[in-house]
């Protein structure tokens, strides 16, 4: 792995960042103060491709490297979280499921519609009472003549009330655990299927989230993504994708942390000199500074080992664990540089604390990404009693 950008990723990373200063950063204030999910924007995600970066181009995607999409992902992240979050989702955790696990027929028949926009789609992973223990879904699918019969509830799910279809990870068989699990795609008009709004959230108030219920939804054979059992793997591998662009998106935070900092403590003055002239805040902006790139270059790892074709799933819980908490010191430490300035947001500072701080917790803890991380070191699976 070489540390330079090629000229193509350069490009990349130059639009991705005009983009999301002309379009996303001038809404990100509004739209987070309205709790306003902004389609008109992620229209415009879609249309510069962002929403299919990673999707082969004979699916309607920009069939991009991992590495370029990490780019993407930074500069929307660095924009406003809840944007990246739509990037997240729509493109590592859906389109990237569909990629891998899809047939022909399903690959032809959602991807053109989720990577032009047309169609976003939702991951139902998670229910109330199922978060970090992942294989052990309460929903459950029954086996019909026609087809399977879901019933169930999710919870924390993102775009959930937008969506035009759901992955719907479903217990068909609980003696077999996490290897009688299968992942549906479900369209969220059907009959028995619902969706209601989460508000009250810390952060992330441009962001879409929405509990879904399942009563009795019916689906056909066809609706199965990969074969009844692999739900799991399904789940995983999606979440390999998605904990990148998480990592992403915080490195993106970090960025912007460092910048906005570093912009205030030039322009602002005490003592008769810019505070950027003290040393403890050139302390502050320093720490940042390290932070982010060392967040950086283990996304960059991670996507070069995903490039690769390599086992990177350890590299991938290292990136987004060091990432997430990178970002929300970054958060903190950019309010403090801003003094009073920074606590009301006139300035985006603390936007990017409110955001991040979901980041440790969703598509893993901090806890399971050291789970796994530990495992990798050990071989030790701390969740089987010994
Ligand atoms: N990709 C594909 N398959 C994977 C995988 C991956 N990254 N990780 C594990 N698997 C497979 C394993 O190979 C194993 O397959 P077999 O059944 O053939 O043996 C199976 O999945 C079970 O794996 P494992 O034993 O590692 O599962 P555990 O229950 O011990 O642990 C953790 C799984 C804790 C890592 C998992 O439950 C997890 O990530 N939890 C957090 C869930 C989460 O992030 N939720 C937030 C969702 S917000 S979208």
């Amino acid at each position: 792995m070489n540390f330079e950008l090629t000229d193509e990723q350069q490009l990349i990373r130059e639009t991705a960042r005009s983009f999301s200063e002309g379009e996303i950063v001038p809404r990100a204030r509004d739209n987070d103060r309205n709790e306003h999910f902004d389609t008109g924007l992620v229209a415009k995600m879609a249309a510069q491709g962002y929403l299919g970066a990673i999707v082969p181009q004979e699916y309607g995607g920009a069939g991009l490297d991992y590495l370029s999409y990490s780019l993407i992902v930074e500069e929307v992240g660095r924009a406003c979280s809840s944007m990246r979050t739509v990037v997240s989702v729509q493109t590592s955790l859906v389109a990237s499921s569909l990629v891998r696990w899809g047939t022909e027929e399903q690959k032809r028949a959602y991807l053109p519609k989720v990577c032009s926009g047309e169609w976003l789609g939702c991951f139902g992973l998670t229910e109330p009472d199922t978060g970090s223990d992942a294989a052990n879904q309460r929903t459950r699918a029954r086996k019909t003549d026609a087809g399977w019969t879901i019933s169930g509830g999710k919870m924390w799910i993102s775009m959930g009330n937008h969506a035009s279809f759901a992955l719907v990870f479903a217990q068909t068989n609980p003696e077999l655990a996490h290897r009688g699990l299968a992942c549906f795609l479900v369209d969220t008009s059907l009959p028995g299927f619902s969706s209601q709004e989460i508000h009250g959230k810390l952060g992330l108030h441009g962001s879409d989230t929405a509990s879904l219920a399942l009563d009795d939804v019916e689906v056909s054979d066809d609706a199965i993504l990969g074969e009844v059992g692999d739900g799991f793997k399904v789940a995983m591998s999606a979440l390999d994708s998605g904990r990148y662009s998480v990592a992403a998106g915080c490195v993106g935070i970090c960025q912007a942390c460092v910048d906005e900092s570093v912009a205030y403590a030039m322009e602002r003055r005490q003592f008769g000199r810019p505070i950027a002239s003290f040393q403890l805040v050139q302390a502050m902006l320093a720490d940042m500074k390290v932070e982010t790139d060392a967040a950086r270059m283990l996304v960059w790892r991670a996507g070069y080992l995903k490039d690769a074709g390599k086992p990177n799933t350890t590299e991938t819980s290292i990136a987004k664990l060091y990432a997430t908490e990178a970002a929300i010191r970054c958060a903190n430490t950019a309010i403090q540089v801003h003094g009073g300035a920074g606590y009301v947001d006139d300035h985006p500072v603390e936007r990017y604390l409110r955001d991040v701080r979901v980041t440790t917790l969703y598509e893993g803890t901090s806890q399971i990404q050291k789970l796994i991380i530990g495992r990798a070191l050990t071989g030790i699976n701390a969740l089987v009693p010994s």
